[in-house]
């Protein structure tokens, strides 16, 4: 067994070891993966950094497509002590630009279609190394480490040495750096695989984009710790799903690809006859859903919460009650509560802000030491923004925000990137973005847009493309409306509670 707060690569190594051919990855080709091939591949990688002289802690930067050898590459990271950045593949020139400013990693990874593109950021930033890796396998990284040896010794890390930089953004418009550790990841993969009641006989249907949280660390740390296979698809797709659902035990997803399945006539009870538990997370799940997927299926969607600063941190269980509207009790060795802005403690059912402590929570945000400090407790509780009460059997349920985001289809939209990029364009006054409900998305963003006096001609289509240029496409508004003013309070604020209201039957 590898010491407690390793090197989560070791962990993964342990479970695999014991039946080293079985399928790692099944692909939907029918191509398979066993773990001694991903070690191999990611030995590789690993041992060409090093022969580069990148050094553990540096950061890696990487915006590729889903694949067997993407996991590989963050498996190298792993095993090599680097820091792995992933960026959603969505992201723009703009976006990019702050990311690779802000992280400055040792090594990009990206694809030959955007190598210009962080070539010139790479100059820019003072960045020797840039490479290809594609969907199918090839690319530079291959062709440069294809020398190395496929054998690499983990290295050691101490408990807080840091895995993974991921960005989330804030209300200020400007993306937070948030440093997960060995620790956090171990901690809290070994308590979810256990939770969970992962075994190696499980088959984890693995849909979800790998540059977040939850497809990366809660469903590959599961997997891979437990020493599971995975039903690789480069993304979710609902016949694809479907079909491959009879021959897997575990599917892990946002609610998004619950709504989906229930809305196809083909998903039925007989698809799900093989499962063990489908999980929800990173948005809330409505308890229509649950029920009508219950109805339906027969299985009760778990619902878990968690957030990139502090993976999961709370679960409905596997055997037990799991309470439709609720996110679960906490996990164990996480604890929660719930307080009111002078930060005491209310009681059974009170609604107020939810605090967070625990292994699993982050080390701090990147170079930003005054933010890390104004978010947590003196006593080491993290303030997640998330607004909740705790019933008598101290189950959690996520009733608001108190941040200013929206989550469409799983994905966070920080409204003030979006305004900010709006109000920039020609023409425009000023804009306020909300969240309003939305069948598919859960909430769909929408920019209530008031014009300059001067600009008649600016249209919904033309600011749709400006801010395409800009940002990534999930973040683009669904819908503009434009209004002659926005409803203001006593001490000018925008009132997006108001919009909101106005506009919550949008997309009905
Ligand atoms: C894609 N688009 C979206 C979108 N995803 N728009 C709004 N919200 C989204 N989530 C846009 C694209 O820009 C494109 O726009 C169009 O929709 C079609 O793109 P697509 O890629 O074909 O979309 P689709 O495959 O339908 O993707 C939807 C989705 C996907 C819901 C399947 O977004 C997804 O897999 N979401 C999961 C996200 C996730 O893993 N979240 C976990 C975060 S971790 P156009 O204009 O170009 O046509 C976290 C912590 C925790 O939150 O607790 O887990
Ligand atoms: P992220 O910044 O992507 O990590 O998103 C984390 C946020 O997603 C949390 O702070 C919550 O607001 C939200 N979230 C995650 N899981 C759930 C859930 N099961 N129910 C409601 N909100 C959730």
């Amino acid at each position: 067994m590898p010491k407690e707060f390793s090197n989560l690569f070791d962990h993964f190594d342990h479970s695999f070891s014991k039946n080293p051919s079985k399928p790692a990855l099944i692909l939907d080709t029918g191509k398979e993966y066993n773990f001694t091939l991903l070690n191999h591949i990611s030995s590789k990688f690993a041992s060409f950094f090093c022969e580069l002289g990148v050094k553990p802690g540096d950061r890696i930067s990487i915006q590729i497509d889903k694949s067997p050898e993407s996991l590989c590459l963050y498996l190298a990271c792993l095993k090599a002590g680097l820091t792995y950045h992933p960026l959603n593949p969505d992201y723009t020139e703009n976006e990019l630009s702050f990311f690779i400013e802000n992280a400055k990693p040792t090594v990009i990874v990206c694809i030959e279609k955007k190598f210009n593109l962080f070539k010139k950021l790479a100059q820019i930033n003072e960045i020797d190394h840039v490479f290809t890796l594609e969907k199918d396998g090839s690319g530079t990284l291959v062709d440069e480490s294809d020398h190395c040896v496929h054998e690499f010794k983990t290295i050691e890390t101490s408990s807080n040495h840091i895995a993974a930089l991921l960005y989330s953004s804030g209300t200020t418009g400007r993306p937070k750096g948030i440093m997960l550790s060995h620790k956090n990841l171990i901690s809290n993969t070994k308590t979810l695989s256990e939770y969970w009641e992962f075994t190696n006989e499980d088959v984890l249907l693995h849909a979800l984009p790998i540059f977040h949280v939850h497809g990366l660390f809660v469903a590959i740390g599961c997997a891979l710790y437990s020493g599971a296979s995975m039903c690789w698809l480069e993304k979710f797709n609902v016949e694809k799903i479907i079909a491959n659902l009879p021959s897997c035990s575990v599917l892990m997803g946002v609610p998004t690809y619950y709504t989906r399945l229930l809305a196809s006539p083909e998903f039925s009870e007989k698809t799900c006859a093989n499962m063990r538990v489908f999980i929800s997370g990173s948005a809330p799940l409505l308890e229509e859903t649950f029920h009508d997927f219950k109805q339906l299926t027969g299985h009760e969607i778990l619902e878990r919460y968690g957030m990139t600063e502090t993976n999961m941190n709370t679960s409905n269980p596997i055997s037990g009650q799991r309470k439709p509207g609720t996110v679960g009790p906490p996990l164990p060795g996480v604890e929660v509560r719930v307080v009111d802005d002078n930060e005491n403690d209310l009681s059974i059912n009170e609604i107020g802000n939810l605090f967070v402590r625990g292994p699993n929570v982050f080390e701090g945000y990147w170079k930003m030491p005054e933010k890390t400090e104004e978010d947590f407790t003196r006593d080491g509780y993290f303030k997640t923004g998330d607004k909740a009460k705790i019933d008598d059997d101290g189950y959690v349920s996520i009733v608001g925000r108190s941040k200013d985001m929206i989550i469409s289809g799983g994905l966070n939209v920080y409204p003030k990137e979006v305004e900010l990029i709006l109000d920039d364009i020609e023409g425009v006054y000023e804009s306020a973005v909300i969240g309003v409900p939305h069948q598919d998305l859960g909430e769909a963003v929408v920019a209530v847009v008031v014009k300059n006096e001067t600009s008649a001609e600016i249209t919904a289509q033309i600011l749709i493309e400006k801010a395409k240029k800009e940002l990534a496409g999930y973040k683009v508004p669904k819908q503009i409306i434009f209004v002659d003013a926005l409803p203001r309070n006593t001490m000018s604020k925008v009132q997006k509670n108001v919009l909101r209201d106005t506009h919550k039957l949008t997309f009905t």
